[in-house]
């Protein structure tokens, strides 16, 4: 039996993990009268709430007497460092388009990585349902796309499915019956070549995935190279310099079934199955038998773009929330993440007890903070920053420039065109896009782009969407006026009471209710101008009768604008931290007395004179 090996790769939201619940479905890989949820494949917390994929999952059906090994991929760009690396594990990719948004920033990203590596995909134009689908239109576009990014003959000649894969059907024709998902299958059968290895050969794979289980340890997910693997067999795992890191046994083979992992006895070459038993192997390594000697080749991981410190949390809160405080436990639980995620960079930065994290963007950043926070994790997160390069010819001081692509109705055009302009964008076309809509595409540099999201979806009422693509490296567009107004901060600790925010009201936006626990130096609200304003959030009304507290509790206050671990990370500046813990996030200034801040400002004046 041959292994077809294919991966899933789309954009954000155009449908993969929909995709994977159907051929789980159709291919009778669940009893009859299983439960299973939606997107099953999106198992961890933070990717139901979030309804997005962050891990790249294997799964695996039979049909027809063929094995179809299948990867469901992150669609969102700050997770495409997994789809890099994914794509070298299959022989196939199912490219999957948006039957009404068209192709987008991650189609073209994740399709010229699928071209690049010499595969043939299928095409489907998913979401013919959707009543503003223009599937004919689509198509065309998808094959410009193709022809645009450099697709061989034998690539441009790629099949094409119409589908729906929340009703569950795929059709080679838009007036074909739209039945079930046997035409995928089929194709899937003809098109995807079988998995290829040497089986006679010595056994070796390439280590893909890593994820840690509370019972077997390191499980190590990748497809079998060459030969066959064994429980209990000797190994030996390389880096990709072949430098020897281990010897060891395979504690266990497992296979993938549906959404379940089975322990084996064997496997061969060409299937991908996951392994445990070795304790320092990790991604991009070889797994092999002693005898073999080379590596396998893996490929180079786009650079990270962005960084944080994490250090950390040294307010005077710290400790109450969380269990997880010192600096040798964020320094471990950091450099174990940087270990299985290779898009992920981990190094002790300068000031004590703090990492500098970088990765691909601010939300996958969000999410690993927030990951941490769930485990117990107390933390203090700085500013985000671009990484910057130096060109080593000119000498040039280099920074990161993305592509963005924004649809956006007609009347909020002008809006984010001058918002992205004022940012340092470049606006390099607009076009409409049907419906009363323009899509516009921009390059402007990711330094600009940080906390502009928000802002974004306010100024378009929530109706404009953009997709961010790293492009490369350019030369620095100069500065890029920060227009943020200053803070509100506390000039006390304690508990806030509503006397006292109804008064500060007037001042700005707070970012607190009656009852929270403030410190000095703790950022509760917005000044509605550009310097910081320290504040007492605590003052009680005079107490001239008995009856006051009562009175107090009937304020009408504005409901607070409270802050979501993203807002808080696109909001602070370059003086200010958020504090996480796994209770809250809440902003401060890095020095939290007064007295603090102002030398450190006429230290900063006395240098810049
Ligand atoms: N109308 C319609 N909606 C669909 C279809 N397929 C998926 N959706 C919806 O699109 C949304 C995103 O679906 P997912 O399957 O999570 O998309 P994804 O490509 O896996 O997303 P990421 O993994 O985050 O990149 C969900 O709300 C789905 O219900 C379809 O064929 N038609
Ligand atoms: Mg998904």
């Amino acid at each position: 039996m041959g292994f077809h090996n294919f991966a899933i790769i789309a954009h954000v939201d155009h449908g993969k993990t929909t995709l994977v619940d159907q051929l789980l479905h159709q291919s009778g890989t669940f009893r009859a009268n299983q439960q299973v949820q939606e997107r099953a494949m999106d198992s961890n917390d933070i990717e139901r709430e979030r309804g997005i994929t962050i891990l790249a999952k294997c799964t695996s059906v039979a049909w027809k007497g063929h094995r179809l090994n299948i990867v469901d991929t992150p669609g969102h760009a700050d997770f495409g460092g997994e789809v890099e690396r994914i794509l070298s594990m299959v022989d196939g990719a199912v490219v999957l388009v948006d039957a009404a948004e068209g192709p987008m920033p991650q189609t073209k990203f994740v399709t010229m990585k699928a071209l690049a590596l010499g595969l043939r995909p299928i095409v489907i134009i998913n979401k013919v349902d959707r009543p503003d689908a223009r599937p004919v239109e689509v198509h065309n576009m998808v094959f410009d796309l193709f022809a645009a990014i450099g697709a061989s003959d034998a690539q441009l000649d790629f099949p094409t499915l119409f589908a729906s894969s929340k009703q569950g059907w795929a059709a080679t024709h838009l007036d074909d019956a739209r039945q079930d998902m046997a035409p995928l299958f089929d194709l899937i059968v003809r098109h995807v070549p079988p998995s290829k290895g040497d089986a006679e050969a010595p056994f070796a794979m390439l280590a893909t995935t890593l994820e840690y289980d509370s019972y077997v340890g390191r499980v190590l997910t990748g497809r079998i190279h060459s030969g066959t693997a064994r429980l209990n067999m000797n190994v030996r795992s390389m880096s990709p310099d072949g430098r020897v890191i281990e010897q060891s046994r395979l504690t266990k083979l497992l296979a993938f079934r549906g959404l379940e992992r089975v322990a084996i006895e064997e496997a061969v070459a060409g299937d991908i199955i996951a392994i445990a038993g070795l304790t320092e192997t990790t991604v991009a390594d070889t797994i092999a038998d002693p005898a073999v000697a080379q590596p396998i080749p893996t490929i180079a991981i786009d650079p990270p773009t962005l960084a944080m410190t994490f250090a950390i949390n040294d307010s005077p809160q710290a400790g109450k929330e969380g269990d997880k405080v010192t600096s040798r436990m964020i320094r471990a639980r950091l450099f174990r993440e940087a270990e299985g995620n290779v898009a992920i960079h981990v190094r002790e930065a300068d000031g004590k007890d703090a990492f500098d994290v970088a990765g691909r963007g601010e939300l996958q950043l969000a999410v690993l903070i927030e990951t941490m926070r769930r485990e117990g994790y107390e933390l203090s997160i700085g500013r985000p920053r671009v990484i910057f390069k130096t060109d080593p010819a000119t000498g040039q001081r280099l920074e990161p420039i993305e592509e963005i692509q924004v649809d956006v109705d007609d009347e909020y055009t002008g809006v984010v065109i001058e918002k992205i302009g004022e940012r340092r964008g470049e606006l390099q076309d607009v076009k409409p896009s049907g419906g009363g809509k323009n899509r516009l595409a921009f390059r402007a540099p990711t330094r600009g782009l940080i906390g502009y999201h928000g802002e974004f979806l306010t100024d378009t009422r929530g109706t404009g969407i953009m997709s961010r693509l790293f492009h490369g490296y350019a030369p620095y567009k100069g500065p890029i006026e920060g227009r943020r107004n200053g803070a509100l901060i506390a000039n006390a600790g304690g508990t806030a009471v509503a006397y006292a925010l109804w008064y500060l009201e007037e001042r700005g936006p707070l970012f607190i209710e009656p009852g929270t626990q403030v410190y000095e130096g703790m950022i509760i609200g917005e000044h509605s101008r550009g310097n910081d304003l320290e504040v007492n959030p605590l003052k009680q009304k005079q107490l001239t009768n008995i009856r006051t507290t009562s009175k107090d509790e009937a304020i009408r206050l504005t409901p607070p604008r409270l802050m979501t671990l993203e807002r808080a990370i696109a909001y602070v500046a370059d003086d200010e931290l958020v504090e996480v813990t796994p209770k809250s996030i809440r902003l401060r200034k890095k020095l939290l007395s007064p007295h603090d801040r102002k030398r450190a400002q006429r230290a900063a004046v006395a240098e810049a004179v």
